[in-house]
């Protein structure tokens, strides 16, 4: 059946339901963002007409809002909690409705059962009938939760599902029994999907996708007047939570010479001891009244915590220029308590490393915070600077439909992809067809040969850049230099001889190893390896020992989820 674009969310309210803090923060946000949703749901149907779009039978399961994995953030809706996590549920939910999915919405275990035609009672039996659902959204609670009460048949149909993970998942750590015995393992990973089924909040890293959630848009005459209203002295600090303010007295002081400072915090009664007498605090607000302080606000101010949130975004959106620490040595899964436990190595340079990376100045400014002329002299270049409202493509609702869009037609998990011939170590195949690699001209980078039948992917061939990573180099950083991104989709496609020899690179011996660095070969003999599972190709991870063969590829300015032939 074909899926036809949906522009009026009502109904979808409906489903919603309330009855706890968090459902009703969705609820408010989904209708507050709703003409924005139905705009851009018109611009995308101008597009999208002429292509076939299957409508898909989906499940949406919230795991971390279920009573049973104890429900931590409902409670702290209303009192300074994350909220995060809620932005973008909420919009998850109205994408995949606007697109125009059958949709399905559980926040309880009970209901999960009876989705999945388990009824309460009747213990974990395999189902019967044929999976009613072609994609399940959901977190890792809820992965757990169905690992639980529909075991078996959840190895069966794990290629359906879609793991809602806001910092990450890199392959090293999915890998069960390589996680376990390189010292990998942690609480939540090894669940041995393809890590691609990992969305995150960020495009974090290209081993997982990047699902995102969108900010708020203005016209040209918004714009306009937000711009002509600004407050050219007045900052509105990061942190909806006490204790993000803790130890902060010395830039707020050097701050409020400057400027006119005003905060979000939540408090009960008394105004909390961590946050000084010269702040102006309107305690949590509701976020749309959150937005009109923004949009009066020049400067808003990060403290490193909390990392990676919308907030930042949504500033940016409304014109003010986010400044933030810089941080040195950066924070990770190894030397900071956050990050501990969680399936990923990725360091963090800055609070908020997309705005850094894919904003930057003038709206985004990271300084050392440590150094305080440092910071001063950042707080006196933003009294003077002047920007302009900025929201990246892949923010805008428009972008978050192209791109979730694009996802549900061509990912697919369920059927194993065709590796390139040559899975033949010796390195000659049956017929000795030619080398499918041909040098990119003006480039170090190969390309698949025109002239050889391009085997089925999403993302398609065409857009493949084979490059040889130095030593020390993972392949994110490696694409990223060629102002490429890393394809995982890819790897199966050059894990051959005949990428090797592409290269021009002479193996003494050819192994098949499983190691999340390969393919690759050694700097200092000319062995080469070849990756032996599948499950382990990583953009992330690199070793002094080798150069890795990395799958990079081009994307759209502003949509780094998606390559110019992905749509
Ligand atoms: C992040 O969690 P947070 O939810 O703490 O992220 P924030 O950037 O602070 O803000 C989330 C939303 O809270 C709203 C604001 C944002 O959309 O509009 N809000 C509000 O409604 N009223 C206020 O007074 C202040 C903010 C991240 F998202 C999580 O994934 C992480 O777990 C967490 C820790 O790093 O950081």
């Amino acid at each position: 059946k074909q899926a036809v674009l949906r522009s009026d969310l009502g109904p979808l309210l409906e489903k919603v339901g309330s009855g706890k803090e968090s459902l009703s923060f969705m609820r408010k946000r989904i209708h507050r963002l709703a003409a924005q949703w139905a705009a851009a749901a018109r611009r995308l149907d101008q597009r999208l007409r002429a292509h076939w779009r299957e409508q898909k039978r989906i499940l949406v399961h919230v795991g971390f809002l279920t009573e049973e994995s104890g429900d931590l953030f409902s409670p702290k809706v209303l009192k300074g909690g994350p909220l995060g996590e809620m932005v973008q549920w909420a919009d998850i939910l109205s994408t995949l409705y606007i697109l125009g999915h059958h949709l399905k919405i559980s926040v309880s275990v009970k209901e999960l059962q009876g989705f999945l035609g388990f009824p309460p009672g009747r213990g974990s039996c395999p189902l019967t009938g044929p999976f009613p659902f072609d994609l399940i959204y959901t977190d890792y609670h809820g992965l757990q939760q169905m690992k639980q009460h529909i075991g078996l048949s959840l190895k069966k149909h794990k290629c359906h599902i879609r793991v809602i993970d806001t910092f990450g998942t890199e392959p090293a750590y999915n890998h069960e029994e390589y996680a376990t015995l390189h010292g990998y393992r942690t609480n939540w990973g090894y669940w041995n999907l393809n890590c691609k089924q990992y969305m995150t909040m960020f495009p974090h890293t290209p081993d997982n996708s990047f699902m995102g959630f969108v900010a708020e848009e203005l016209n040209e005459t918004e714009k306009l007047s937000i711009q002509r209203n600004k407050v050219n002295n007045m900052a509105v600090v990061y942190g909806k939570e006490a204790s993000m303010w803790k130890g902060k007295e010395k830039f707020l002081t050097i701050l409020h010479r400057y400027m006119d400072i005003h905060g979000t915090v939540y408090y009960e009664t008394q105004r909390p001891p961590e946050v000084p007498a010269f702040v102006k605090n309107h305690g949590l607000l509701p976020q749309n009244e959150l937005q009109q302080l923004l949009r009066k606000a020049k400067l808003f101010l990060g403290f490193g915590f909390p990392y990676e949130g919308p907030a930042p975004l949504e500033a940016i959106a409304n014109g003010c220029i986010f400044l933030q620490p810089k941080f040195h040595p950066p924070h990770s899964s190894l030397n900071h308590d956050f990050f501990r436990g969680k399936p990923t190595s990725r360091e963090v340079f800055s609070q908020h490393p997309y705005a850094e990376q894919y904003i930057g100045r003038p709206q985004v400014v990271t300084v050392d915070f440590n150094n305080s002329e440092e910071f001063e002299t950042a707080i006196r270049d933003i009294l003077k600077a002047k920007v302009e409202p900025f929201l990246p493509y892949e923010y805008t609702c428009e972008g978050m439909l192209e791109r979730v869009n694009a996802y549900i037609q061509h990912q697919d998990f369920c059927h194993l992809r065709a590796q390139f011939p040559s899975a033949n170590v010796s390195g000659s195949w049956p017929g000795n067809p030619p080398s499918p690699f041909i040098p990119l001209p003006n480039s170090n980078a190969l390309i698949w040969a025109p002239n050889i039948t391009m085997p089925p992917c999403w993302p398609p061939l065409t857009a493949l850049r084979l490059l040889l990573a130095p030593d020390s180099h993972s392949c994110i950083s490696t694409c990223q230099k060629m102002g490429l991104i890393c394809e995982p989709a890819f790897f199966p496609f050059i894990n051959n001889i005949e990428a090797i020899s592409g290269l021009d690179i002479q193996c003494e011996s050819l192994e098949m190893e499983m190691n999340h660095m390969f393919p690759a070969v050694a700097v200092e003999s000319s062995e080469c390896f070849l990756q032996k599972d599948p499950l382990l190709f990583s953009c992330a991870g690199f070793t002094a020992k080798h150069r890795r063969l990395c799958p990079c590829r081009d994307y759209l300015h502003g949509q780094v989820a998606l390559c110019r032939d992905c749509v």
